[in-house]
């Protein structure tokens, strides 16, 4: 009787206090809110759990696990309740490696246990008690996290029975950050790696860095810019990336760094970087060994070579292959990897840009070493709001190939737009490349099941900076949160990530979770629309990339323009992919061909990605193509008008900062997609020749205005 007041007593005082502290957030905790319970009742419940935990075993990583049930605990409980942690085995939540298991267990579940890979785990509810478990520390580490999330989604621990094996080994983030702590395409303020205070001071954002991270199975990272600095391969910033990767360790996280393919010119002045020369190869095998000596379990390298300026085999007559396995070797002794970048692309090469990537690999399949993996961005082009699939997916059936989105929102907004890029990378994950019948999907070339890799990764380009947020806008957030999750298992629903990224960033509240829901899985259609409805591409300002630039023709290299991917004229627009124009289609199987060859079958999204059309073209949609097109940018505009309705509608739901934070960007939001849209109508219409139907509002300014528009200063170069 006495026990039941003091626990009467205790959840009231609880939430009191709960009253009074619910109205700021920054934002820093991401989905690691561990928010305090809103009713009563789920605070009973849970509180039987977490306040009674056995942690079986110890090393590093169980340390981390130990800290993490501490943290969400002080958070469910706003710091009333600190849970008894201790090795007896008795807990209500017992946590611990498969040899550890009590024998009853492990005898029952033997079959379960069996599957269990070396990153994977199991969570078990038994006679009473919420089992983690796992073959490895790093597995109960994710196994952990799986169950803190299964609380801040309010399931029920006695209904828990879930084995999860991540399907990609791999499961990266590239930084593209500088040294000097700038971001190339970065737009939450600078890089985190503070490399001036490394190797002594290891700041707490790398430890937050390093849960998040692990909390979505991400297992690898690679800290610095493709567009690669030499330095980070002497000993000075080799000590410091030590320091990283010591500090990672526990979290199951791989250092990886950039390698620049000129370094032994410019670190050691060797007379060439030539990878046939031996002294060339002697130079990396040595500075191999001595990144290991730094870092035993160093990752490998990240290579971006041959493309925009940066030094490459090329230069030297040789293949992509002579350059990814010169370094290849040089790691082989010590179990590194070659991530060789396709993104290869000249402006000599006459062909059309979208071809070159594979032209210049589809050939060199089986050629690399077997610890290199090709690193290929999600379209042929460069990560515009939508491209077809790049036709090196189910084309390399001997060469493990793994991909690159780009988490970052260079062309989609950067930092203000809120624009869930997991319906994009969906599209791509579940397109069919045929390479084996239909069901080919890119998900199955990289989780390696479709040609049997013996590496398999993917990749995201991180949106991570300096600002308290970590991404900018708050729901960038949910972008590092979403590649995570397809990551681990790029076949998970989209619907699903949405709804547990909200209920763990922001409140369980129904309204709330289903009404921001909606927001983010029409987001990217809408920003499509407004941005490069039909299959346009490649329309946006030079340089910085930020807002429309279809006007955007001459200077140093045709194939950065706006005007050498539209070809916009008086006789129509679009690039043609076809037999008749480039015929980059054919770099697809001919049942993909078969989707997009014949302009009248052509989805409408991809449109102008593959056909020239008339103006006046009558198109599927019963309009003609001028008409399709404006109307198409009116929706997109109205579209973020409906996002920032919404958004209003939910008002009080969530924390004021957060709320507020997010209504003053879908503000810029919408007016930057009015921008887009006027400023694309009033370009296009010029060649178009006909006014604006009907129901598409009038431009506020003119076509000389938004040419003549310029920003200084924009992030991210
Ligand atoms: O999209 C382009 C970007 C460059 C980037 C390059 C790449 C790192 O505009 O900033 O350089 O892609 O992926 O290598």
């Amino acid at each position: 009787m006495f026990t039941r007041f003091l626990k009467s007593l205790f959840f009231a005082c609880f939430f009191v206090l709960l009253v009074f502290t619910a109205t700021a957030n920054d934002g820093y905790k991401l989905w690691l809110q561990y928010a305090p319970f809103e009713t009563h009742t789920e605070a009973h419940y849970y509180h039987e759990y977490l306040s009674d935990i056995s942690l079986v075993g110890q090393s590093p990583t169980h340390e981390v696990i130990s800290k993490e049930f501490q943290l969400a605990t002080e958070g469910f409980f706003k710091g009333s309740l600190t849970p008894r942690i201790d090795s007896s085995g008795n807990g209500k939540i017992w946590v611990g490696k498969i040899s550890d298991l009590p024998v009853k267990i492990s005898r029952s579940f033997k079959d379960q246990l069996e599957k269990i890979g070396d990153q994977g785990y199991l969570l078990l509810y038994v006679s009473g008690q919420v089992i983690v478990t796992a073959k490895k520390d790093v597995g109960l580490l994710y196994g952990t996290f799986a169950l803190l999330k299964a609380i801040q989604t309010r399931e029920r621990l006695d209904e828990l029975d879930r084995l999860e094996n991540p399907k990609i080994q791999t499961r990266m983030l590239n930084h593209w950050d500088n040294l000097n702590r700038t971001v190339e395409r970065g737009y939450a303020g600078f890089s985190i790696w503070n490399w001036h205070r490394l190797p002594n001071h290891i700041d707490k954002q790398y430890i937050d860095y390093a849960r998040a991270n692990a909390s979505l199975g991400i297992n690898a990272t690679s800290i610095t810019n493709v567009n690669a600095n030499a330095l980070v391969l002497t000993p000075i910033y080799l000590e410091k990336a030590a320091a990283i990767a010591d500090a990672f360790r526990p979290y199951g996280i791989k250092l990886y760094l950039t390698a620049r393919f000129s370094a032994p010119m410019e670190l050691d002045k060797l007379p060439t970087a030539d990878p046939l020369d031996p002294a060339v190869q002697a130079w990396w095998k040595d500075k191999a060994k001595e990144i290991y000596e730094y870092i035993p379990d160093f990752g490998g390298f990240v290579v971006k070579a041959d493309s925009e300026g940066q030094p490459g085999p090329h230069n030297y007559g040789r293949t992509q292959a002579d350059g990814a396995n010169l370094l290849a070797e040089a790691l082989q002794p010590f179990g590194g990897l070659v991530m060789w970048r396709a993104f290869v692309y000249s402006e000599n090469t006459p062909t059309d840009r979208t071809k070159q990537a594979y032209d210049e690999f589809k050939p060199l399949d089986g050629k690399f070493l077997d610890n290199v993996i090709v690193q290929v961005k999600n379209g042929p082009l460069d990560f515009q709001p939508r491209e077809p699939f790049h036709p090196l997916f189910g084309a390399m059936p001997e060469t493990p190939l793994m991909m690159e989105f780009q988490i970052t929102k260079e062309y989609l907004g950067q930092d203000t737009h809120w624009v869930n890029l997991a319906s994009l990378w969906k599209e791509v994950l579940q397109a069919d490349t045929y390479a084996k019948g239909q069901g080919s999907t890119i998900s199955k070339v990289l989780d390696g099941s479709l040609h049997g890799y013996k590496h398999t990764a993917i990749t995201g380009v991180a949106n991570i900076g300096t600002d308290r947020n970590w991404t900018g806008h708050p729901t960038a957030q949910a972008d590092w949160y979403s590649y995570g999750r397809l990551a681990w298992d790029p076949h998970t629903d989209i619907g699903q990530i949405a709804e547990d990224w909200l209920k763990m960033t922001f409140t369980t509240d129904a309204t709330f979770v289903s009404t921001a829901k909606n927001i983010m899985l029409k987001s990217h259609s809408i920003a499509v629309d407004y941005m490069t409805p039909l299959g346009l591409h490649h329309i946006m300002a030079r340089s910085h990339h930020w807002g429309p630039g279809p006007w955007v023709t001459g200077g140093r290299r045709d194939d950065w323009t706006a005007t050498y991917y539209h070809r916009a004229s008086e006789d129509g627009i679009g690039f043609d992919r076809t037999s008749a124009g480039s015929n980059a289609l054919e770099q697809y199987n001919p049942a993909v061909q078969k989707q997009w060859q014949d302009l009248e079958s052509t989805s409408l999204d991809y449109l102008l990605w593959f056909h020239r059309v008339p103006w006046d073209k009558e198109l599927s949609s019963g309009n003609t193509l001028w008409m399709e097109m404006a109307l198409r940018y009116q929706r997109g505009v109205e579209g973020a008008r409906w996002m920032q309705a919404e958004w209003d509608s939910i008002e009080g739901k969530i924390d004021e900062e957060r709320f507020g934070h997010i209504r003053s960007f879908l503000k810029i939001q919408v007016s930057e997609a009015e921008w887009w849209r006027d400023a694309c109508l009033l370009y296009f219409q010029q060649f178009a020749q006909q006014p604006l139907p009907e129901g598409v509002e009038a431009p506020e300014k003119d076509l000389e205005y938004y040419m003549g528009f310029r920003r200084f200063f924009v992030p991210g170069i």
